[in-house]
């Protein structure tokens, strides 16, 4: 993944910090006789680290969260279709805003350090202490928006490492229709397989090695057929991978119907990828094929012109039809 992200600490492990490191910078100055300037070069010490610290963490997440043009536009789209913008980017300033009111404090508790005067020396404790209180509760408001920011640092994460540099093998259907079944068979990965639809949330990648090359296949949640306006996330994130990532699509139709959804209207969504795609090989597999009747085959095979069908023990064939399919596309 290109984006790395850390996690922020919360309020009140970030302002422990705080003060710890401020004790120990004082604590390490020079030798002071003068008793008023030992006070107040303490206190000023204090304040300042303690201001210091909090807010370069408050700045870190604005600094390090990636500027969305600049990314590659699948991780674009995939970042819109999985994190939740609209939170996190308030949080973000919400946290950067909170560390300039942390700096405006210093300052002003550093001129009541400085204006203390002879016989005042004790002053300088108290000043540091209610700087302390205030900084703290600087702290609590940024609360939430830590938190917020957290989760999405935790969710970017997840992210999957797409390759650039290998051949994708997209596959794409309607849901239950076995797409995630077929990863399996064709790569060693074991993902999760059920016999409800909407069970693949998120991108799931395989590789599969083809001679000496190696080849990543891209296992997408199900797609129902609708305009993209009308697409929910799990769905935007396959999309995202078809638009940005395919060099071929293996498109996996369920003739049996079994999957829940008629025969039509996976033929449709197939036309719509398409006609969104031109140009890129699309390779459709009548799957469940073990189990269809020859009606359901038939009738796949008049949804579906250009199928294979497909059964189990099949996928040296498709092995053999992906190759053919990489060798004559685009690139
Ligand atoms: N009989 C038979 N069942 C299959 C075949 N392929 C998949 N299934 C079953 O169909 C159901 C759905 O399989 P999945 O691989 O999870 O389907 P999917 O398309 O990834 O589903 P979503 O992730 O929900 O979109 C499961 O119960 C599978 O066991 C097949 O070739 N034959
Ligand atoms: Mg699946």
């Amino acid at each position: 993944m290109e984006i790395e992200l850390n996690f922020v600490q919360d309020q009140k492990e970030l302002i422990e910090i705080c003060f710890r490191k401020a004790r120990k910078e004082a604590e390490r100055m020079g030798k002071q006789r003068d008793r008023l300037k030992k006070a107040k070069s303490q206190a000023i010490k204090r304040i300042e680290v303690s201001a210091n610290y909090f807010n370069e963490a408050m700045q870190k997440p604005a600094a390090a969260f990636p500027y969305l043009k600049k990314l590659h536009p699948f991780y674009k789209e995939l970042i819109e279709a999985t994190l939740d913008l609209d939170k996190t980017l308030p949080a973000i300033k919400r946290m950067k805003a909170s560390g300039k009111i942390a700096l405006r404090l210093k300052r002003q508790y550093i001129g009541k350090a400085k204006a203390l005067e002879k016989g005042e020396e004790r002053k300088a404790k108290a000043i540091v202490s209610e700087f302390y209180g205030r900084l703290s509760s600087i702290a609590k408001n940024a609360e939430q928006a830590i938190k917020e920011y957290n989760k999405t640092v935790k969710m970017a994460r997840e992210l999957p490492n797409v390759r650039f540099d290998l051949k994708t093998v997209i596959i794409a259907g309607y849901p239950n229709t076995g797409k995630t079944t077929i990863l399996g068979r064709l790569t060693k990965s074991k993902p999760k397989i059920a016999e409800y639809p909407f069970t693949t949330q998120k991108l799931q990648i395989g590789y599969l090695e083809q001679g000496y090359e190696k080849v990543q296949l891209i296992d997408t949640p199900g797609l129902l057929d609708r305009p993209l306006e009308k697409r929910n996330k799990i769905e935007r994130k396959a999309i995202a991978a078809l638009r940005h990532l395919a060099n071929s699509i293996v498109f996996v139709a369920d003739p049996t119907e079994r999957c829940g959804f008629p025969l039509e209207k996976q033929a449709n969504l197939l036309g719509e990828i398409e006609k969104e795609l031109k140009g890129i090989p699309i390779l459709v597999v009548l799957n469940k094929a073990d189990i269809a009747s020859e009606e359901e085959i038939k009738a796949g095979k008049k949804a579906f012109p250009k199928a294979i069908a497909e059964g189990h023990e099949i996928e040296s064939a498709l092995k053999e039809e992906i190759a053919k399919m990489l060798k004559n596309g685009p690139v």
